[in-house]
């Protein structure tokens, strides 16, 4: 039956269905660079739509009651939806902020500040959307200190400032966002963009605050190949500096390769963590055959990272409710 409901699903025939699957992966499809948050209740994934290159041009997300049970919502954002973006839209991020909901994504994976795209923002009323463009034109849409504008995460600081931490080739800046997400404010050295590039720094950046420290986590590697991986620094500050301390999640020749792009769930009740993120099944060679896992994240007495292992079955139910 669930081989069924796999293919189904994968020939969208139960869009909107909920499907219980429990193990890795998570649910079935070609989908990257998962974004996790929990929004009204519910555990949300929001991942790039792993197909060919040029049918990387819509979103799908989904929802979950317990992390096993999960709602594929279909082209919650399109292409044909946001004038200036018409290819390689990659990798979201969540932010929800007065009552709507904010998606920020990539689009066209621009070559030189001469080609159009870039960071763009979209606007809902509901983590389902339709999600809408907010600003017409890229919110960030040229090359800071090297870094090619993709591979966004926004992160909410304690004080309710907003920060956006992104940066593909090698490159990762940070920036702090108007209230209205507009555009980027000014930092404290009177600098918008400021680098924070650690050791190894591939792309798919991803921050959160755990007693008061700064952890931001990264993948290294080539996300075509098998190496792909993520590692992660601690620091006093959003702004760093950031000292790579190792590699948390790397592939396991007996469960799955490339295994990075990832981002966390933090269930405050009960301190417990997850960490979601895209690797390729065993046997699978072509870029863009991802899929998206869950393992358990957790931390040592220092506040340490423990290495996460990668499995098969996935996680146990964890109602939010
Ligand atoms: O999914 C497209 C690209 O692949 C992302 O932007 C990178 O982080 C890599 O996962």
């Amino acid at each position: 039956m669930r081989n069924i409901g796999k293919w189904l699903l994968a020939a969208g025939l139960m869009a909107g269905s909920t499907v219980a699957q429990a193990g890795n992966p998570v649910f079935s499809g070609w989908y990257a660079d998962p974004e996790a948050a929990i929004f009204e209740g519910q555990y949300w994934i929001f991942p790039t739509t792993s197909a060919a290159y040029a049918e990387q041009t819509y979103f799908d997300a989904f929802s979950s009651p317990d992390l096993v049970h999960w709602t594929r919502h279909r082209d919650v954002l399109d292409a044909k939806d946001v004038q200036w973006a018409k290819k390689a839209m990659w990798a979201p991020a969540l932010v929800a902020k007065d009552g709507k909901y904010y998606f920020f994504f990539a689009a066209n994976d621009i070559q030189n500040d001469k080609e159009v795209g870039g960071i763009g923002v979209a606007v809902a009323d509901k983590p389902q959307g339709p999600y809408r463009d907010l600003l017409g034109k890229p919110l960030i849409g040229a090359f800071h200190n090297g870094a090619q504008p993709i591979d966004q995460f926004v992160f909410k600081d304690s004080d309710g400032a907003y920060y956006i931490i992104y940066g593909g080739w090698g490159h990762a800046n940070i920036a702090r966002l108007k209230d209205d997400f507009s555009g980027v404010a000014t930092l404290p050295d009177g600098s918008q963009y400021k680098e924070i590039t650690p050791q190894n720094y591939v792309e798919g950046p991803c921050m959160f605050k755990r007693d008061g420290k700064y952890y931001l986590m990264w993948s290294e590697g080539g996300w075509t190949g098998p190496d792909y991986s993520v590692a992660y620094a601690i620091a006093d500050s959003p702004l760093g500096p950031f000292k790579r301390i190792g590699k948390i999640l790397q592939q396991d020749p007996a469960v799955a390769t490339g295994a990075g792009h990832h981002s966390v769930f933090h269930v405050e009740k009960g301190d417990r963590w997850y960490i979601v993120y895209h690797r390729r099944p065993l046997g699978e060679t072509a870029a863009n055959h991802r899929v998206v896992a869950i393992d358990r994240m957790s931390f040592d007495t220092q506040g340490h990272i423990v290495p996460v292992k990668i499995t098969n079955e996935g996680v146990a139910p964890d109602p939010l409710h």
